[in-house]
């Protein structure tokens, strides 16, 4: 028996601009859009040709001996490679040349000129490969966030994490087949920061993880061509069915200002969030003077006030604000569990 059910992501073909941002993004679901423009990079963008115009500029990878990559053990090396010398590797499934061993996977997720502070540009990174790549017009061009190549070994699966910023993942050459969880999931997947521990997403270690299976499984399997949109705090995870080349592209769903400006990555919690969950963190702090039963019954309340205040599936979320915020009296109603 399937552990979860598999729901097929929504695929959509002929979108336009007018489709896209009145009825796709909107419904805040990740959706597939098959058949819009990308430029000539469907068909320029072989290896050959990928090495010979991106050139010997070096760029930071991942390389690990086994598909899977894991961020709890680190099983996987940084190392450096020029471009070129990247591609022909990485393209190939034995190497004569390696870091760690013959059959190791490598990926790379492109990086802005100065790590730190800019994010990934592939016009300013790669301008000889950038211009093959036409960046779908669903926004406005202040909003642009980062365009980030990702070229993966055949096998290669990154870990399910989510991003703060609306995405489209467009995949040049090669499948890859992208799981999907939707943020009202987030409890059911273990996260450590912006990513799940349930790195065997297809063989979870149940013991261990046992609500993973509450979490709904969306699916798909990106062919060339494919755009993929991810809204934000959407979870993904992706695994390269064949050698493959993407490049995504990030931009701010929310005004510019909601976003942490010391973020390259489009990865760090807005900063309303970081800064209510500063506020937990003391609030919580404040009811360590209590003793342990009162802690936990002022806690339980906390806990159903933010459930009530919060969750977008909550029917009762708005009409029964007025009483609890006015501290008045306790809700007389039983929250209506997201599941
Ligand atoms: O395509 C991949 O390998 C990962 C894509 C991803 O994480 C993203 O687009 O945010």
């Amino acid at each position: 028996m399937e552990l979860q059910e598999r729901i097929p992501v929504s695929l959509y073909t002929a979108v336009d601009r007018d489709m896209f941002v009145q009825q796709i993004c909107p419904q805040r679901r990740p959706a597939v859009l098959r058949g819009v423009s990308m430029g000539p990079c469907l068909e320029k963008w072989t290896v050959q040709y990928l090495a010979q115009r991106g050139g010997d500029k070096e760029v930071k990878i991942h390389v690990s001996p086994v598909p899977q990559m894991d961020f709890l053990r680190k099983n996987f090396a940084y190392k450096t490679l020029p471009f070129n010398e990247f591609v022909k590797r990485v393209s190939e499934r034995k190497h004569s040349d390696f870091f760690l061993c013959e059959d190791e996977s490598y990926y790379l997720r492109s990086l802005g000129e100065d790590v730190r502070k800019e994010p990934a540009d592939l016009s300013k990174q790669f301008p000889g490969l950038a211009e093959d790549f036409h960046v779908p017009q669903f926004f406005e061009p202040d909003q642009f966030f980062s365009s980030v190549f990702r070229i993966s070994s055949c096998g290669l699966q990154l870990w399910t994490h989510y991003d703060v910023m609306d995405n489209l993942l467009g995949q040049v050459t090669g499948m890859k087949r992208v799981v999907l969880y939707s943020p009202q999931d987030a409890l059911h997947l273990y996260l450590s920061g912006d990513k799940s521990q349930v790195l065997d997403i297809d063989a979870p270690d149940l013991k261990q993880f046992p609500d993973f299976v509450k979490a709904k499984r969306y699916e798909c399997v990106l062919e060339p061509g494919d755009l993929l949109f991810i809204p934000a705090l959407w979870f993904h995870n992706t695994t390269a069915l064949q050698f493959g080349v993407g490049v995504n592209v990030f931009w701010r769903h929310l005004p510019a200002d909601s976003y942490d400006k010391k973020d390259p990555y489009g990865n760090k919690d807005p900063l309303a969030a970081t800064r209510a969950l500063q506020a937990l963190e003391r609030a919580l702090h404040t009811l360590d003077e209590l003793p342990a039963d009162y802690r936990d019954f002022y806690g339980r309340r906390m806990v159903q006030r933010i459930q009530k205040r919060t969750y977008c599936d909550n029917q009762f979320t708005r009409q029964s604000n007025t009483q609890e915020d006015a501290g008045t009296s306790l809700p007389s109603r039983q929250f209506t569990n997201p599941g």
